[in-house]
């Protein structure tokens, strides 16, 4: 899909920043795009944090609301932090804001539109219905001349930064010590040279383009080696080990990409199969039958396998740009998987991929993933659905459309590599004892 423009002028995006303090807005919902109804709203709106909405009408009035707490279906909370505010056309004339009145609850409901309590967009019926005096004290004339009529109303997410909740360093300095910690990373059990870390999710999660990440700065310049993107996803299992100047002719780490989980039970790649992967069973290149998983008979299947040859930790991809992270069904197929992962001991880890498509602020900076309370909330939400703790969940941004490295996201990768090999050697304490 095109993307969605904002009606917002940048000058007019400017003024409504200003009642915010340092924030950048994020389009969620268009009204005239995605359509005036209420479903549309919620589908857009609903569980996204502090948000503005912006209605106009045809005399060029914008103004609106602004909410710090998540819309939800048929929910009423209470926010002390809402206001409403107006924007004037001339540019001398400052934005009217419209504190809450601290001692009235402010209702916010998604059953009709976005809702202030006092002032509710009924987007059905393109109306905005003004009932001043509980929540907010103000006249329906300042805000909109009383022309209640909506042409449009857009609502969007406000990003704030914050104290960074994860401290890394981000200089040229702290990239060169992760990238030696993997250059000197051995294996806590001597038979083993090479941690192998699976990569598993939704297919389009990013990843091959993680393999391909890692790849790129192992060699020190944009490579594109896995399959990145395709559309006719790979039903192949592929191993990469690498090379490259950063880190010499053979890193003590292999990655392992798998065809993608579905949604449903006949697409996709198998739990059994992925235990089986997980045990040493499968062999490079083995091409999966999501209908047929392997068995001992199964032409290439690896019977006698040596820990080396096993998966040592497990790395859930996960999107983190999709306003559900997953489905229902998703979290139940990988809370299944999980368990029996569990069983094995193997230790897992979340990538949380997509940061900079996720969060603008970070698409503008990939330094202020760590201070984007929008990630934060994202890294919560993924930890909770699949019981993970935060601690074992790392955001990275993937290499999938520069030309150039850059030491912000050779630092997140590499962090991210440096957690799965920390990893894996808990895998191998643990054998040992
Ligand atoms: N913005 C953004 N796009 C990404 C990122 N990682 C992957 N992508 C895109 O997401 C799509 C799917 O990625 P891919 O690696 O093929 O996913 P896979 O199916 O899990 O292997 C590709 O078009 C990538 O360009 C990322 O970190 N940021
Ligand atoms: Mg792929």
């Amino acid at each position: 899909m095109s993307e969605v423009t904002s009606r917002l002028t940048t000058e007019d995006q400017k003024k409504l920043s200003q009642l915010f303090g340092k924030a950048d807005l994020h389009l969620l919902y268009k009204a005239s795009v995605h359509g005036f109804s209420a479903h549309s709203f919620c589908a857009k709106c609903d569980g996204q944090g502090p948000t503005v909405t912006v209605g106009y009408n045809n005399q060029g009035f914008i103004f609106g609301g602004y909410t710090s707490q998540d819309f939800g279906k048929y929910e009423r909370k209470m926010d002390k932090k809402a206001f409403l505010f107006r924007l004037h056309n001339w540019s001398s004339i400052q934005p009217l804001h419209i504190a809450v009145n601290p001692d009235a609850a402010t209702f916010i409901n998604s059953n009709q539109g976005p809702s202030f309590g006092d002032l509710v967009f009924q987007l059905e019926s393109k109306k905005i219905e003004s009932k001043p005096g509980q929540s907010f004290i103000f006249n329906t004339s300042d805000l909109c001349d009383s022309n209640v009529d909506l042409v449009e109303c857009e609502v969007y997410r406000v990003e704030e930064l914050k104290a960074p909740w994860r401290n890394l360093t981000w200089t040229r300095n702290s990239r060169n010590k992760l990238i030696d910690f993997i250059k000197s990373y051995k294996p806590y059990v001597s038979s083993v040279s090479k941690a192998r870390v699976l990569l598993i999710g939704p297919v389009g999660g990013g990843k091959s383009s993680f393999i391909n990440s890692t790849n790129s700065v192992f060699r020190g310049h944009v490579t594109s080696r896995s399959l990145a993107g395709a559309t006719n996803a790979p039903k192949k299992y592929s191993t990469y080990s690498f090379r490259g100047d950063e880190v010499g002719t053979s890193p003590p780490l292999i990655l392992c990409d798998t065809m993608g989980l579905a949604e449903d039970t006949e697409s996709g790649i198998s739990s059994d199969d992925i235990i089986s992967i997980i045990k040493g069973h499968v062999p490079n290149k083995y091409q999966f039958n999501p209908a047929s998983p392997i068995k001992a008979v199964t032409k290439g299947y690896v019977k006698s396998v040596t820990v080396g040859e096993k998966i040592h930790c497990v790395a859930y991809v996960i999107d983190s740009s999709k306003a559900t992270i997953l489905s229902t069904e998703m979290e139940k197929k990988i809370r299944g998987i999980r368990s029996q992962v569990n069983l094995l001991d193997i230790p897992q880890i979340v990538l949380l991929t997509k940061v900079d498509e996720a969060c603008p602020l970070v698409g503008k900076d990939v330094e202020n993933v760590y201070r984007s309370k929008y990630i934060e909330k994202k890294v919560m939400e993924v930890g909770e659905q699949l019981g993970i703790p935060i601690t074992c969940i790392v955001p990275v941004k993937n290499y999938w459309s520069d030309l150039e490295l850059d030491c912000a996201t050779d630092i997140l990768i590499l962090s991210a590599l440096v957690q799965m090999l920390r990893y894996a050697d808990d895998y191998f304490e643990d054998l040992d004892e």
